[in-house]
């Protein structure tokens, strides 16, 4: 406990407290245990607002500043009164000017429409005083699993998720693919950043606090930026019997690290990733083992983990990442550390019942679509003015960069040649990742954010076959400054 002093101290000084609104933590050594985020199922209230003091924003759900974890049943709705209490006149800067305090909420992962009142962040914006209600139709076949809403509000994306405007949302029913889960502890770990104090001594004592490394990772030559916090705390204690299974459920909301996570004493037994049970689309696959796990920033993994054996040093760890030349400095360090404890004595949590749902692909058609020339390219550019996507920055007012009518499988390529890495986001929509480069992948995956290496491409089958899925939406990179400053594109379902 000796090394935790040094941060604790931090804290009294008001130093962590300042830079990020998310810090909610009393300086006492048992509130080092992860905390348990606050649950609701919906309709739910949510408001931005600005910390009176710092100015910073962030979401409150009933007095308090910890938003919630939303859980949601396939084949229901959605509803959130999202309420825009910013201040008029912004505190914070928004890439040399004040920002606009203009909100919305993405949510990410869904298979929803993407029309108001749903999963529309182009039409529906709120201006400080101004509410959003949002009702949005989870379908039956909605993959069961972990997603996440986030502010969506184009040229202010990046403050607002650095500051903290994020939280979870669980569709229900994992266990119809992996019964065995319900039996077990269920963690929701939300990572987000901890910006370092310019004070070079906070900043140290900081970095030190984390074990983060301090060598040079990877090709970026800047120094780091951030720590990784999980559900709002610094290198937080996690408890776990020896030999225990529990049910680990994580997602990236940084807006712009890479967490690449590894277990110290053992591999993630994965059930899901973005989202989508890995058996969704191939019942013979219910479980994966992964020695490591790289979340871009909004990726999620669900697995489970076992208890290490008693008194062993163990830890959460995000592994160094190389970001490119151009990139942000992504260096390894300790996420949490994990602690013994007695078994939890849990009652399983109550099924949702009935029968998983299956989306099954014939390995023919997707071998045919795999096999064809890319029916779209997305090419990421970067200058001194800005990100691109096939040489155009991103307006509010363009037009669709391309229109694809629904019902069929497409294979894309996204090609970065810049020094730096990119991850590849479409909305509303699963892909599966069967080539990076020129290298097939072994065991591919369909997610919703894809990271695109430095000087490399991915290869992808998009899933265009929802009729859910019409109207105009969006494709982006998820480094969100890159979203706020061009990397963006329309493209019209129809
Ligand atoms: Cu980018």
């Amino acid at each position: 406990m000796i090394k935790t002093i040094s941060y604790f101290s931090l804290w009294a000084m008001g130093g962590l407290v300042a830079s990020t609104g998310l810090f909610a933590v009393a300086a006492n050594g048992q509130d080092r245990l992860l905390p348990e985020l606050p649950q609701t199922t919906t309709p739910v209230t949510v408001e931005a607002a600005s910390d009176p003091v710092t100015g910073k924003s962030e979401f409150r759900y009933r007095d308090n500043n910890t938003p919630p974890v939303i859980r949601v049943r396939p084949g229901s709705i959605l509803k959130v009164e999202y309420k825009n209490e910013l201040d008029a006149q912004s505190r914070e800067d928004c890439f040399g000017h004040p920002c606009m305090n203009m909100t919305n909420l993405h949510f990410h992962g869904l298979h929803v429409s993407p029309n108001a009142p749903q999963d529309d962040v182009l039409d529906m914006m709120a201006s400080p005083g101004e509410a959003l209600q949002y009702s949005v139709e989870v379908p039956p076949q909605q993959p069961s699993g972990l997603y996440w809403y986030h502010t969506h509000s184009h040229g202010e994306s990046y403050i607002q998720d650095l500051d903290g405007m994020s939280g979870a949302i669980v569709v229900e029913g994992v266990e119809r693919y992996v019964p065995e889960v319900s039996n077990m502890r269920e963690r929701i770990l939300v990572l987000r950043d901890l910006v370092l104090p310019r004070d070079a001594a906070e900043r140290k004592s900081v970095m030190e606090s984390v074990a983060m490394q301090t060598i040079q990772c990877g090709a970026a030559a800047e120094k780091p930026e951030r720590a990784f916090t999980v559900n709002g705390t610094l290198r937080p204690q996690i408890d776990i019997a020896p030999g225990e299974r529990q049910f680990w459920r994580i997602v990236n909301a940084s807006p712009d690290c890479y967490a690449d996570l590894e277990l110290d004493w053992a591999s993630f037994d994965v059930v899901a990733l973005d989202g989508m049970p890995l058996a969704y689309h191939d019942p013979s696959i219910r479980r994966r083992s992964m020695s490591h796990v790289l979340l871009p920033p909004a990726g999620r993994v669900e697995a489970i983990i076992k208890g290490p054996a008693a008194d062993s040093r163990a830890a959460l760890r995000s592994r160094c990442f190389d970001t490119g030349p151009d990139g942000d400095s992504n260096p390894a360090m300790i996420l949490a550390d994990i602690v013994s404890a007695q078994p939890s004595r849990l009652k399983a949590r109550p099924a949702l019942g009935g029968k998983p749902v299956y989306a099954t692909f014939s390995p023919a058609v997707l071998q045919r679509v795999e096999a064809s020339e890319p029916l779209f390219v997305v090419t990421f550019t970067e200058d001194k003015q800005g990100f691109y996507i096939n040489g155009q920055k991103f307006e509010m007012n363009s037009g669709p960069m391309l229109t694809v009518d629904v019902g069929s499988l497409h294979h894309w390529r996204v090609v970065n040649p810049t020094r730096e890495v990119h991850p590849f986001h479409i909305h509303q929509v699963h892909f599966l990742v069967y080539s990076v480069g020129e290298t097939p992948v072994k065991d591919p995956v369909w997610l919703d954010t894809v990271n695109v290496p430095y000087g490399s491409s991915v290869d992808l089958v998009m899933d265009f076959t929802d009729p859910i899925i019409r109207g105009m939406s969006l494709f982006h990179c998820h480094l969100l400054k890159h979203e706020d400053k061009g990397m963006m594109a329309k493209i019209l379902f129809r």
